[in-house]
Parts: structure tokens; C-alpha cells; sequence
């Protein structure tokens, strides 16, 4: 593959809601450039960007993968985002690498959420965008409806630049509004052919093209002058506003066609040569200066010394760890030694290659605003960057979602614990999206991700790329016992059955303690009724019971206990039998001091279209919580809450489910609340189970 100048690329990041046809899209693109010489279906798992086992089986991406082609004499660089709320950390990565955000919209169903989604993500984030109004081969599609709902929606910025020739059955071909190139199917050579615009479409056309010019006007003082005064633009002008207005987001291309048919691949071609952003016009980079910490705008400039940013990582057992970076500066040079600038170490480049799908091409060099790859790095993570001695600031950092759905992972055969943690480690590290923890209540490894897809692929991954089968279960509530009133109980453990007998004695009394979860031993024996040398052994049996309440066996806190008297015998004493004395004092002692149990109470903090509050808030009653307050956020609701953790486990899931993947929360522990009558017997009975299991 030949070297592009930063003129010459075209980074276009292809989002949108699950379905919406972006695989095809790229598929076809692929396709028709001669890239590739099979069109492949993502149903059969053979297009090129739902190569991974994954994807195959779920028919969905789940994976963000770059797709360069070459068309006269520009390389384009498609990068296949998936569109389930999953793999959002996908999208984010995804869309770091994109000069421009191409959304895809199904002409049949229109705006949906993962539109909207997309929509607000980009315009958050400022990132040039242009939509394509896919499937208009279908019965039910409508070119019009889609368009007018994306103004309606998303404001005057949506300017067709194309527009469909037939539509449904009959859909066969495509105008470039701007240049009144027409592009029509003929079955008879079974091609794409170039013609004029049909007669019944000219007045649609000169619409479209007056919507362009009034949005390309609008873009500076100087063309909207020249608007009012001449009542037109010339097509250059027409053709730098629109770039210009892509380039600040201003204005959004509308494109449209088929990509199952292939039909307006070319049309879509020649508009993204000619209307997208080149890297070196998009807004600068935001960096920080390593020596102050202070904020740098980097433009893409293939004249300065080399930077880039990683802003993705593939894990693959065999063939390691593939970093995949986008040059912001100067080139990447195949076999060089670069910075790390965020761990201030060398990293050698080695083999440097372009990804297609998973197929590898490689590079000797990459110039500024071109997309590479290379293998096995060793301190690289994705996020950092790469660059030359000279260069002295470092990318800022990509912002991931908090993961919120946790899921305990079961090894399936006994011994596969060493490759389950190596596996997840591995993955950890593809996926910032997805975090492990460790339960050591339990002893059990949690995995926390974005959703129960993304955990159910995670599973799925351990066992196809590292061999080892889980089974993902609900984390177990970390429950709590105490007590709630005072007992001054003896315990006394006397045996005399021939030989050495035993003999302790104490006298104990338990109360609960406020300022503080541990237990407190407080020694307030007097005249020597428990010797010095056996008190440390009595503590030490009460801090051994206090692993195990005496309701439900769970951890017991905020518990005192005084020991304030007892008996020995000078031949009998001994430091085990006071600690058996100990744990009957316990035992008594907590069951007639009122024993609870606590459950965990999180803080949540939920946001959501003020539509969705009703619903969130009955939602948030059900599960015994208590909505401590709302407030407005960003144009959005804000709920307060406190929730039972036992009862937040599926809320990802939950609250998908009622906003329609709308809402989003954050989760922390408050603090331990007794747990109520109802639920009490419920607990008891489960652990019960529990242990009669084991
Ligand atoms: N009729 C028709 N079907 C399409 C078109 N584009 C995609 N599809 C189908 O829509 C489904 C989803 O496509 P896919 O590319 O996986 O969508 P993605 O989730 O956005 O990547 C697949 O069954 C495609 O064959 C199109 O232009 N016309
Ligand atoms: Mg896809």
C-alpha cells in the first residue's frame, strides 16, 4: 500500500444504531473500490469487519475494525463501530480515530435510539458528522421521511447531498446533488452507469441543492452576502463551505442508498473525497505539556517530529498484543524506537502494519493523520502516546463509561483458576471498559462490564481464545450481623474425663459499638479471676467467632465485647480451654443480645430524560429504596437514591430496559442499614442452602 499524504486520507468512523447496516456498508464500500473480491454477508460471518468468533456467532460487531481502501488516489480509512450499548467503550475508541462521524440510519425504521445516542455523543465530543440513510431497497423505506426526521430532530445542519433515484423494489439509483451526477443501475450490464438527472426528480434536486446553499451561506458573513445579493453560490464555493461547514460541525451531509444492492457506493465515494474532512482540517488534538501539566492543541501536520496516540488493543493468544495507533504528527517509521509518554520508556515499533478486518499489510511508513498498527509492545496500553524524542506532550486521555453490571465468575472444572486470570488479564487489556475485582469474603473472582451482553462475550472469549469455561452467577451480598442490646453471659468449658482435664471460665459482656466495625476487646478483669497469660487467648476466640454471626453466619461488626471476669483452675487452665470458654460466651451472648442482620445500602445516582423519571422513581420504590432528591443534569433529570445492593444487581439491565437505553448511572457503597423483618427469613433460609450445599 502506497504512502498517502494527510490531504489524501479520509478517516470516517461509521456509527449508529445495532442493524442499521454499517458492516454492509463498509462491506460494500470494501467492495466496490475492488479492495476485496467477495461481498461478503454478515449473516455468514464473511464480511472483513465481523471477523472475530464472536461476531460470527452473534451475527453483531462487537469490535471496532478499521477497513482502509484506496479510490482515486485518496485512502480511505472506514472504521466499523458496533452499534449495541455493550461495546460502548468500542465506539469511543472507534470514534478517536474518526475525522468524521458517518451515521448510518435504516430507511425503514428511521431515528432510534442508538441514533440519538451517536448523535449526542459526537456533538458532545465536536466531531464532524454526515448521516446515510441506508435500506432504501426495502419495502416501507422512505428517503423523505428519514430526511425531514432528521431535521425535525437533529436541526437545519442535515443538508441532503444526494438524493434517491426510485425507491423500495424499484430504488435503482443515486444524484450528487452538487455536481447533478447521476448514477443508475442497468441490469442489462449488470453496472452502475452515468447519467442525467431524471426529468420527475429535477425540482427534488434543485430543493436539496437550495438547502445546501442556504447552509453554506449560513457558515460565514462573507457567503451569506453574497447569498442575499446574488440569490446563489458558485459549486466551488458551494464545495468549500461544505467541507468547511463538515469540518466545525455545522453542517451534517445527508447521504443515501443501498448497501446490501450497492447501490450509490460510488456516489457515496466521491462525496467522501470531495466533502469530508481531510485529519489536518478537523479541530486540533487535546494534549497536555509534560513539563507543566498545562493544555496543548496539536494539529495533525505531517512536518512535525512524530507523535501518535494508541486508541485501541487487541489481545490475541497467538499473536500477542497488537496496539493500534493513529499518527497525529510527522510519520511512523516502520522498525523505529519512539517515546511512551506516559510511562517514560522506549517502545521499538518493530513490524509496522495497517489492519484490514484481521488481515495484517505492512507499512514501512504512515504519515500524519493515517491509521497503523503494530505488535507486541511492552508498556503500551491504549491511551498513550507514542512519539519522537523532541515531541514533550502527551495525548489527553480517552473517557470511558463506568462499568456497572457485576457478575461472579465460577470456574466450571477445578483447576482452571491460573487460566481464567491470566485469560481476563489479557482481556483487561482490550477493553477499559471492563474491570476485576476480588471478592475475598467469598473467595471468588467479579468481573464488572457495561452490560450482560458484554459479560456474556467476556465468558465467551475465556473459553474460545484461553480454554477455560466459567459460568457467570450473581456476586453474593456481603450481609452483616450485629446486635442491638446488651448481654453479660458466662461461657465455661469444664471437662474431667480421666487423664488431663480442661477448665476455662469467663464472664463476658457484649454490647454493640457505634464508632466502629471491628471488634473491640476490652479487658476489665480484676484480681487476677482470668490470668494475664490466658486473656490474649480469649480475645482471640472472640475474634475468631466474629467471622460467623450467629443468625446466618455472615461477618459481625460493630460489636464490644468486656471481659470482666472468670475462674481458672491451676491444673486443668489452659489457652484452648479458655478460647472454648470464649466461643460458648459468644454464642450465648449474641443471641440474647437482639442479633440483626445488615444489609449493604448504595448511593445511586441516577440520570435520565425528565420522561423517564415516573417510571425510574416506581422503580427505584420497588426495590425498596428511597429517592432522596432530584435535580435537573445537562438538559437531563437527575435522581438521588438509596438502594439494598441485593437489589441493584440487574439495574443495568433494569434501567435500560425502562429508558430505552437512555439512562445512566453511578453506584458507590453508603453504608450498612439493618435489614427488614421480610427479608430477614429469606436471608436465613438461602444460607442455610447455601452451606448444605457446600
Ligand atoms: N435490504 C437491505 N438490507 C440491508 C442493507 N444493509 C444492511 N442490511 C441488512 O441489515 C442487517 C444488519 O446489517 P449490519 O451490516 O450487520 O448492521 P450493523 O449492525 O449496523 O453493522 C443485515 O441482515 C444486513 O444484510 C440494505 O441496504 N438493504
Ligand atoms: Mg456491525
Amino acid at each position: 500500500m502506497k504512502v498517502y499524504k494527510t490531504k489524501n486520507l479520509r478517516n470516517v468512523g461509521v456509527i449508529g444504531h445495532s442493524g442499521s447496516g454499517k458492516t454492509t456498508l463498509t462491506e460494500a464500500v470494501l467492495f466496490h473500490t475492488k479492495t476485496i473480491d467477495r461481498f461478503g454477508k454478515v449473516e455468514d460471518g464473511t464480511t472483513v469487519s465481523d471477523y472475530d468468533g464472536e461476531e460470527k456467532k452473534r451475527q453483531i460487531s462487537i469490535s471496532t475494525s478499521i477497513a482502509p481502501c484506496e479510490w482515486e488516489n485518496t485512502k480511505i480509512n472506514l472504521i466499523d463501530i458496533p452499534g449495541y450499548f455493550d461495546f460502548q467503550g468500542e465506539m469511543i475508541e472507534g470514534l478517536r480515530a474518526s475525522d468524521v462521524a458517518m451515521i448510518t440510519v435504516s430507511g425503514v425504521s428511521g431515528i432510534k435510539v442508538g441514533t440519538e445516542k451517536a448523535w449526542d455523543y459526537v456533538n458532545e465530543n465536536k466531531l464532524p458528522r454526515a448521516f446515510y440513510i441506508n435500506k432504501l431497497d426495502r419495502e416501507n423505506s422512505s428517503f423523505s421521511k428519514v430526511l425531514s426526521g432528521l431535521k425535525e430532530k437533529f436541526g437545519i445542519s442535515a443538508v441532503p447531498i444526494q438524493y434517491p433515484i426510485g425507491s423500495e423494489a424499484e430504488f435503482k439509483g443515486i444524484v450528487n446533488v452538487i455536481s447533478r451526477r447521476a448514477r443508475i443501475f442497468n441490469p442489462k450490464s449488470n453496472e452502475m452507469e452515468l447519467g442525467d438527472v431524471p426529468e420527475e426528480l429535477i425540482s427534488s434536486v434543485d430543493e436539496c441543492k437550495n438547502m445546501i446553499v442556504e447552509a453554506v451561506a449560513e457558515t460565514s458573513e462573507e457567503l451569506l452576502n453574497k447569498y442575499f445579493e446574488e440569490g446563489t453560490l458558485s459549486d466551488q464555493e458551494i464545495y468549500d463551505g461544505l467541507i468547511k461547514g463538515c469540518s466545525t460541525g455545522e453542517i451534517a451531509p445527508v447521504m443515501c442508498g443501498s448497501a446490501l444492492k450497492g447501490i450509490g457506493i460510488e456516489t457515496l465515494l466521491e462525496d467522501i473525497v470531495e466533502c469530508f474532512p481531510s485529519p489536518d482540517m478537523t479541530a486540533p488534538q487535546k494534549a497536555d505539556s509534560i513539563a507543566d501539566g498545562s493544555e496543548i492543541l496539536v494539529k495533525v501536520d505531517e512536518t512535525a517530529p512524530f507523535s501518535a496516540i494508541v486508541f485501541k488493543t487487541i489481545a490475541d493468544p497467538f499473536v500477542g498484543k497488537l496496539s493500534i495507533f493513529k499518527v497525529i504528527t510527522g510519520k511512523a517509521l516502520s522498525d523505529a524506537v519512539v517515546n511512551n509518554a506516559n510511562k517514560d520508556k522506549q517502545e521499538k515499533l518493530g513490524n509496522m502494519f495497517v489492519l484490514r478486518g484481521k488481515q495484517q499489510i505492512n507499512v514501512k511508513e504512515l504519515t500524519a493523520g493515517d491509521i497503523g498498527a503494530v505488535a507486541k509492545l511492552q508498556y503500551t496500553v491504549t491511551g498513550d502516546t507514542l512519539c519522537d524524542s523532541r515531541v514533550n506532550y502527551k495525548f489527553q486521555e480517552m473517557v470511558f463509561p463506568n462499568p456497572t453490571l457485576s457478575r461472579s465468575v465460577m470456574p466450571l472444572s477445578k483447576g482452571d483458576e491460573d487460566k481464567i486470570s491470566s485469560g481476563l488479564n489479557k482481556l483487561l487489556e482490550e477493553d477499559p471498559t471492563f474491570k476485576i475485582s476480588r471478592d475475598v469474603e467469598n473467595a471468588e473472582t467479579i468481573i464488572t462490564g457495561v452490560g450482560k451482553s458484554h459479560l456474556d462475550v467476556i465468558a465467551s472469549k475465556l473459553k474460545i481464545k484461553f480454554g477455560a469455561e466459567v459460568k457467570l452467577e450473581s456476586p453474593k451480598v456481603p450481609y452483616r450481623e450485629t446486635i442491638k442490646k446488651v448481654s453479660d453471659v458466662q461461657g465455661k468449658h469444664k471437662k474431667q474425663s480421666g487423664g488431663h482435664g480442661q477448665y476455662g471460665d469467663v464472664w463476658v459482656k457484649f454490647e454493640p459499638r457505634h464508632d466502629g466495625d471491628e471488634m473491640e476487646f476490652v479487658d476489665q478483669v480484676v484480681g487476677g479471676t482470668v490470668p494475664r497469660q490466658y486473656i490474649p487467648a480469649v480475645e482471640k476466640g472472640l475474634k475468631d467467632c466474629v467471622k460467623h454471626g450467629v443468625l446466618a453466619g455472615y461477618p459481625v461488626i460493630r460489636l464490644r465485647a468486656i471481659l470482666h471476669d472468670g475462674s481458672y483452675h491451676p491444673v486443668d487452665s489452659s489457652e484452648m480451654a479458655f478460647k472454648i470458654a470464649a466461643s460458648l460466651a459468644y454464642k450465648k451472648g449474641l443471641e440474647t443480645a437482639s442479633p440483626i442482620l445488615l444489609e449493604p445500602i448504595m448511593h445511586a445516582e441516577i440520570i435520565v430524560p425528565n420522561e423517564y423519571m415516573g417510571d425510574v422513581i416506581g422503580d427505584i420504590n420497588k426495590k425498596r429504596g428511597k429517592v432522596l432528591g432530584m435535580e435537573p443534569f445537562k438538559g437531563l433529570e437527575k435522581v438521588i437514591a438509596e438502594v439494598p445492593q441485593s437489589e441493584m444487581f440487574e439495574y443495568a439491565t433494569d434501567l435500560r430496559s425502562i429508558t430505552q437505553a437512555r439512562g445512566e448511572f453511578t453506584i458507590h457503597f453508603e453504608r450498612y442499614e439493618e435489614v427488614p423483618g421480610v427479608e430477614v427469613d429469606k436471608i436465613i433460609a438461602n444460607s442455610k442452602k447455601l452451606k448444605e450445599e457446600e
